[in-house]
């Protein structure tokens, strides 16, 4: 089967990428407050690359559900510090925003690529930033933004709607002059998304693979995993303790296919890439010699 292409300016992998998040927010669900100070975050970083991340993504404005907006300054003064700092050590970073102002910032001071979780929907002046920098986008399913996208969550097929939608904004940033090669997919588990519609999207990821786009996959610590992980109260396992289940899901999409996770504690994810990998080259060879 021909791969996807791979996306320019990201490291080149005969694996699965994995993505560390670096959130510099007060609010995220996970780690939201923990690295709020540039020296944390920049440590974080540093310590998130040193644990195999491959890319560090780094954002200043929570997408949990139910998150109010910040301003656009007071996110790039959250983020700029700090992409500066990585780009300086010699890591790739992407910026997780979904304003342009923010991308072409963060792009200047060494940012790798744009993470969108709006698939370009919230910011019409995207496109035209990364057509410029001819940079990687992740375009991801989104139906709107954190405060409302609970009420989003209808769909007649899930996986299918994803896919169109999907595709409706790989035709607009194709329009808009942006290239195919810079282009990554993801369906945005838990955005506009329940429980339910996540593990569809995660059964059914071929349908997006045949695109033929890198499929990005950020599953790390999701709500969806805390309550198939809960306890026999029903309480739901706490983020930090999900990083097991978040493996599973790399080992899982790593081996139909996805071209890199999202994820908050790269070590695990890292070695179930390669586990894959190395179950992937074998099966490789296998036939080769059946031949
Ligand atoms: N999830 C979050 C934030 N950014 N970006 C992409 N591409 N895909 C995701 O699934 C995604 C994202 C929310 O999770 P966080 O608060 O742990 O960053």
């Amino acid at each position: 089967m021909p791969s996807p292409p791979r996306p320019v300016g990201l490291p080149a992998l005969d694996r699965c990428l994995v993505m560390g998040i670096l959130n510099v927010t007060p609010d995220s669900f996970s780690d939201g407050g923990r690295f709020a100070g540039i020296a944390d975050a920049v440590a974080h970083g540093l310590a998130l690359a040193a644990a195999g991340a491959d890319v560090v993504d780094v954002g200043g404005e929570s997408t949990r559900p139910g998150a109010e907006r910040v301003p656009a300054d007071e996110e790039i003064r959250r983020v700029l510090p700090v992409i500066t700092e990585l780009s300086n050590a010699g890591l790739s970073s992407t910026i997780d925003t979904t304003r342009a102002v923010v991308a072409a910032q963060a792009l200047a001071a060494g940012a790798a690529g744009v993470n969108d979780v709006s698939g370009g929907l919230a910011d019409p002046d995207m496109a035209r930033v990364v057509a410029d920098a001819g940079c990687p986008w992740v375009l991801m399913h989104w139906r709107g933004h954190s405060r409302d996208m609970a009420s989003l969550a209808a769909y007649d097929d899930v996986v299918l709607d994803v896919r169109d939608e999907l595709r409706c904004r790989v035709d607009a940033a194709l329009g808009a002059g942006v290239r195919a090669e810079q282009l990554i997919l993801d369906p945005g588990l838990g955005f506009a998304k329940t429980a339910d519609h996540n593990w569809a999207l995660l059964d059914r990821l071929d349908v997006l693979i045949d695109m033929f786009l890198p499929v990005l996959i950020g599953a790390s610590r999701k709500a969806f995993l805390g309550r198939l992980l809960a306890d026999g109260a029903g309480i739901p396992r706490p983020p930090d303790q999900r990083d097991g289940a978040t493996a599973a899901i790399t080992a899982l999409v790593a081996q139909v296919g996805v071209w890199g996770v999202r994820v908050h504690e790269p070590a695990a994810n890292l070695d179930a890439a390669r586990v894959v990998a190395a179950a992937v080259r074998t099966q490789a060879q296998s036939v080769e010699s059946d031949d």
